[in-house]
Parts: structure tokens; C-alpha cells; sequence
């Protein structure tokens, strides 16, 4: 049986260390595809010379050619634009649009049968533009946030509590970064709830509510430490769970922006929920009943992402 064939668009910090997960993991031979010259074929280059030392069985490629990603079964778009100083929110909506533009005709003509994971900010604005301009299916397009917010909380939980990060849970809604909706009540430790940890004197509402906050600003705090570019281990390692679900048909229940059509009230928009990502892409959006003040939170979330929407429109009319 071939191996599959994963695509990665956009062969940046992320796209680099993507492709380095998914060689060490073997997940199926690799393409890297960037419009600087020899950055997609230098980092191919050099993490298939770890190959022999690390014993991985995969191919991997860089190339400005889309023709390279014919009947790739993943695509993960990183491609674009960082904010630079004196560059406004607009500017950077304005070349990302023009990037997912270029992006989604490349695959709408080489990979149209690939599960497309969208990583580029603003994300939900940009998977959206992305699902438009590819025309896939709105269940093979979805964009990687949630699963980077939710293992951001779910680090800072298990250093407040002491325990492993592998028994804590966390449930996350609504648009990434500022607009994140944590449901704490759905946030557990081995099953117990955050409200009744705070019951147990295992924390306090306030010091919840500080790493609430610092999960939020997770982006912003790393992109301080670093001072030149933003996160990309932990948002790669996200994208590569989604990616491993799809491949091999796991059903994980993970937190995406996902096409949402009739759950949460909404009819046909991008935003972060609960999912299940199998073979057939995003095979379920798990609705939940919110309280009021969880609504109110996801609204704020959702306005926010609609007006990022609005102005991709104004920019291009042809969407
Ligand atoms: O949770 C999340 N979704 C995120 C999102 C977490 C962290 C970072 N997030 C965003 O991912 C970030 O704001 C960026 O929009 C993307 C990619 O981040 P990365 O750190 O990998 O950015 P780089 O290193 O600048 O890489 C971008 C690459 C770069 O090599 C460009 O040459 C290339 O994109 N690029 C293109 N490739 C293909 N096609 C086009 N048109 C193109 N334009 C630029």
C-alpha cells in the first residue's frame, strides 16, 4: 500500500518543524511547499539527513511547484504573513487573504481529495477564506486552534494542581487567542470538574481565573520571550494530532474551527467547537448546551470572528 502523502504549505518555523514531526512519526512521505526559493528544499534536505540516524522510512520534498502536491490525503497550510511593526490588522488580513487565495487554487486543482488543515492567523477568518477559495468540502477544511489553546490550559492546570498533564482535561470553544471560551465546568482532573476542585481547596477562583487568562495570551507570551516570530512546536504538534486522527480514522474529540451549520444557533460559519475528526474529515460538531454567561462569551467570540469575515469580503468581492 502507498504511503500517504501528507502536503505542507508554507515551509516556515512551522512548516519546518511539521515536516520534522511528521518524518520522525512517519506519518507518509512529505512535500514542503514555499515561494522562497530554497528554504522548502533546504529544511527537506536536512531533516531527511536526520533520517538515517532516527531510522524514518519517508520521503520528503520542497518545491514552489503545486504540482508536487497531487493527491496529497493532508494538506496544512501555514502560509503567509507575520504582523510586522507598523503593519495593522488589515494590512496582515489583506496579504494572508491573497495567500489563501494562491493556496486554495493550488489545491482545489492538485489535492482536492486531501483533509486541509489551516493554521495561518487570523485563523478563523482565514480557514473560512481558505474553504471558499479551494471550494473542498466544508467537512475536509477546518483550522487548528482549539487543540493549541485547550493543551495550553491544560499545561498550565497540571503545573496549579501538581499532577499529570495527562489526566487533566480541558474543553475550549469560541475563536482563538483573545476570544478562546474556556468551560471550565467541562475542565476536569481524572473527571472531577474545575468548579469542584475549587470546592476541594485545590485552587481558587481567582487563581483559575488568572490562568484563564494567561491561556488567552498564551500566543502573545511566547511571541515576547522569542521577540522575532511567534509559537510553533506546540501549535505543530497540534496540527499533527488533527492530522493523525484523520489518517488513521482515530474519532478524537478535538477542539477546531469547524464549518458549524445549525449547532450553537449558527447556520454556515467557521469558529471553534468540539469535533470528531475520522476518515470522512470533521465527522461530527458536538453541541452543547452553554449557560448564559458561556452564550454571552461564545457570541462575543463569533461576532468577533464575523467582522474579520466582513472585511476579507470588502477586500476581495469575489468571495
Ligand atoms: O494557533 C494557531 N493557529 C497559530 C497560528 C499559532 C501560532 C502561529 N500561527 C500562525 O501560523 C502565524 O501567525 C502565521 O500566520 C502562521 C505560520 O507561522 P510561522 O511561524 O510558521 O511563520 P513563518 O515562519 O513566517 O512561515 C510562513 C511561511 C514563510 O516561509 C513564507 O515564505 C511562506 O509562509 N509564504 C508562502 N508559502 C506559500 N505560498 C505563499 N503564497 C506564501 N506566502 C508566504
Amino acid at each position: 500500500m502507498a504511503r500517504p502523502k501528507i502536503a505542507l504549505i508554507g515551509a516556515g518555523m512551522i512548516g519546518g518543524t511539521l515536516a520534522h514531526m511528521a518524518a520522525m512519526k512517519e506519518l507518509g512521505d512529505i512535500i514542503l511547499f514555499d515561494i522562497a526559493e530554497g528554504i522548502p528544499e533546504g529544511k527537506a534536505l536536512d531533516i531527511a539527513e536526520s533520517g538515517p540516524s532516527e531510522g524514518f522510512d519517508v520521503k520528503l520534498k520542497g518545491t514552489q511547484d503545486y504540482a508536487d502536491i497531487a493527491g496529497a490525503d493532508v494538506c496544512i497550510v501555514t502560509a503567509g504573513v507575520p504582523r510586522k511593526p507598523g503593519m495593522s490588522r488589515d494590512d496582515l488580513l489583506g496579504i494572508n487573504l491573497k495567500v489563501m487565495k494562491a493556496v486554495g487554487e493550488g489545491i482545489k486543482a492538485n489535492a482536492p481529495d486531501a483533509f486541509v488543515i489551516c493554521i495561518t492567523n487570523p485563523l478563523d477568518a482565514m480557514v473560512w477564506a481558505l474553504r471558499e477559495f479551494s471550494g473542498l468540502p466544508h467537512n475536509k477544511v477546518c483550522g487548528m486552534a482549539g487543540v493549541l489553546d485547550s493543551a495550553r490550559f491544560r499545561h498550565f492546570l497540571a503545573e496549579e494542581f501538581k499532577v499529570s498533564m495527562r489526566d487533566v482535561t480541558a474543553f475550549v470553544l469560541g475563536g482563538h487567542g483573545d476570544t478562546m471560551v474556556p468551560l471550565t465546568r467541562y475542565s476536569t482532573v481524572a473527571g472531577i470538574p474545575l468548579p469542584d476542585l475549587i470546592k476541594m481547596g485545590w485552587t481558587t477562583q481567582d487563581r483559575l481565573d488568572a490562568i484563564v487568562q494567561r491561556t488567552r495570551d498564551g500566543g502573545a507570551e511566547i511571541v515576547g520571550l522569542l521577540k522575532s516570530g511567534s509559537a510553533y512546536y506546540a501549535p505543530a504538534t497540534s496540527a499533527i494530532e488533527m492530522a493523525i486522527s484523520y489518517l488513521k480514522d482515530q474519532k478524537r474529540v478535538l477542539p477546531c474551527a469547524a464549518h458549524v451549520d445549525g449547532a450553537y444557533g449558527l447556520d454556515g460559519f467557521y469558529v471553534g467547537v468540539p469535533t470528531v475528526i475520522g476518515a470522512g474529515g470533521i465527522e461530527r460538531v458536538i453541541d452543547i448546551t452553554l449557560t448564559k454567561d458561556e452564550q454571552a462569551m461564545f457570541n462575543k467570540s463569533v461576532d468577533a470572528v464575523k467582522g474579520l469575515v466582513k472585511a476579507c469580503k470588502e477586500i476581495d468581492s469575489t468571495l
